[in-house]
């Protein structure tokens, strides 16, 4: 990390750094979490997903998985028991959200010095790893990932969580790539998703608009984006024939408190940086 990028993250938000990962490193997670699908058998768990609402509001599915590796379904998958049989592989829109703790090969993708000493070139103290995400933007139904910003569902005092997202294919304007806005990491957070009574609620902060996302994120297979926990995000349907396969590892500071009403909660699982593999 040299001044020119430390200067880049510091005035966009946001951190492109290409060939990060090697094509082999990628397919080995890409065949991993085919693995992990086959392993399902998702139509005797159908009444679970069933309740998977898309806004994750009252989910215990969704609100539990924080210390487990679960697997949550493309809002246009035909969810018919025979395509749920026939393919498995194309219904899966992410898998969350321990899966650099839980399972080997992730655990090997995420922990290495270099992304410890990436974390602590963008300001980190004592980087950990508090969630992960495999995320298919499946061909044709991939969904859109509304605009928001990561701290608005993660959040520290004071504020620190960063995104280390990598592009497990070439992502682009075609199947659904990242857009950000930015420099927008400047405005203010706009909302707090929040834990009550089990129960999420979305809090109003600022009512400030988010600026366009209007920077394509064009990236090549292997590249590791980084991306604040402030910045305005935002990816559109994958309408293509290919899929834009991603993984997602956001990142806190243990010097920071992790607030007791975030959803995300890890009571069987301690939080552990870069280099605890
Ligand atoms: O991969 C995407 O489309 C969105 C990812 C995202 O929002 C994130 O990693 O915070």
């Amino acid at each position: 990390m040299n001044s020119e990028m430390i200067n880049f993250w510091n005035d966009k938000g946001y951190l492109i750094i290409e060939d990060f990962k090697s094509h082999e490193e990628c397919n080995e997670l890409i065949n991993r979490s085919k693995e992990l699908i086959e392993e399902q058998d998702f139509n005797n768990q159908q009444s679970v997903f069933d309740t998977v609402s898309q806004s994750h509001n009252d989910d215990n599915y969704f609100l539990e998985s924080g210390d487990k590796i679960r697997f949550f379904f493309e809002e246009k998958a035909n969810l018919d028991e025979e395509n749920v049989k026939t393919n498995k592989q194309y219904i899966v829109n992410k898998i969350g959200h321990a899966l650099h703790d839980l399972d080997d090969k992730f655990i090997a993708f995420s922990k290495n010095e270099q992304l410890d000493q990436i974390a602590r070139a963008v300001g980190f103290h004592d980087p950990l790893l508090l969630q992960s995400m495999y995320i298919f933007k499946q061909p044709k139904i991939g969904g859109e990932v509304v605009c928001h910003q990561d701290s608005t569902f993660l959040i520290t005092e004071p504020e620190s969580t960063v995104g280390f997202w990598f592009a497990l294919e070439d992502a682009n304007r075609d199947n659904g790539c990242l857009q950000v806005a930015s420099g927008g990491h400047k405005g203010p957070l706009r909302k707090l998703f929040k834990r009550e009574n089990n129960q999420m609620k979305m809090e109003e902060l600022s009512n400030e608009p988010f600026p366009e996302t209007d920077t394509y994120v064009e990236v090549k297979k292997g590249t590791l984006v980084l991306l604040h926990g402030r910045l305005p995000h935002y990816s559109c349907e994958n309408r293509s024939l290919n899929s834009r396969h991603a993984y997602t590892i956001h990142v806190i500071d243990g010097k920071s408190k992790y607030l007791d009403y975030n959803w995300l909660q890890r009571p069987g699982l301690k939080l552990q940086g870069f280099k605890n593999a």
